[in-house]
């Protein structure tokens, strides 16, 4: 059995199984990328969940795996040396269960190079300008009342970006063509939660980017994809 006892993290969230992955996570865009990432490779894991009303992505237990106190989180007990490895960060993370299980990611350098371009496309661009428009026009509407720049600043690039992204789908079943990679997986979830989160779909004007929207329905209708968006429960 795993020893996973050097990890700090696991003395505020035992494993139950310490023989599979053991994921820290909340049911947000960034967690659930790796959710069902874990899901679609049919990787066993365990979700352990992280309580933000009460702060724990903050606590030294959290910290001690990600400094950054963020959410998604990673341990996987068997790492590329067979010995127990910590990660962080959700790109990181989904490039490494690409590379442990060879999927997800196409098999030439070339196109894995382009691959990871459009995971780092989402990573410094989608998420980050997403959520600023999440946190302006919804979790703090209230304090830019009297302005109209932060909503405006964050919507128009954030729209910007869905026209990049329509550009590259516009004839494409996915961001690498016909294969479905991390690529699709780091992006579409931020999509889903403009919509579902914050209630941004008309402000953001999806319809005016169809074939983003056909990828997003695409992605969605994966089986892993209706699990992994409900994990952890
Ligand atoms: N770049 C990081 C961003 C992680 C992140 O922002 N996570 C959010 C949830 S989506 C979080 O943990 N928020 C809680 C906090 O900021 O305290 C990643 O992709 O893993």
């Amino acid at each position: 059995m795993a020893d996973l006892s050097s990890f700090p993290i696991t003395q505020k969230w035992p494993p139950a199984e310490p023989d599979i992955i053991q994921l820290y996570s909340v049911a947000t865009p960034n967690g659930v990328k790796v959710s069902i990432a874990l899901e679609e490779l049919g990787l066993p894991y365990e979700a352990h969940k992280v309580s933000f009303s009460e702060n724990e992505q903050k606590s030294p237990e959290f910290t001690s795996l990600n400094p950054n106190g963020r959410i998604p989180a990673m341990i996987d007990p068997n790492g590329p040396d067979g010995q127990p490895i910590g990660l962080f960060e959700s790109g990181a993370i989904l490039i490494y269960l690409a590379e442990k299980t060879g999927r997800l990611i196409p098999a030439t350098a070339r196109e894995r190079y382009e691959t990871l371009c459009w995971v780092m496309f989402q990573m410094g661009g989608v998420g980050p300008m997403f959520g600023q428009f999440g946190h302006f026009h919804k979790f703090a509407a209230d304090k830019v009342t009297n302005n109209s720049y932060p909503v405006e600043r964050y919507r128009d690039e954030s729209k910007r970006l869905l026209g990049v992204l329509e550009g590259r789908l516009k004839d494409r079943q996915y961001l690498m063509g016909n294969d479905y990679t991390i690529a699709d997986i780091t992006t579409f979830p931020w999509i889903w939660c403009a919509d579902f989160y914050y209630g941004g779909r008309e402000v953001l004007e999806y319809d005016r980017f169809p074939a983003v929207m056909a990828w997003f329905e695409r992605c969605m209708a994966k089986p892993a994809s209706q699990k992994g968006l409900t994990v952890p429960a």
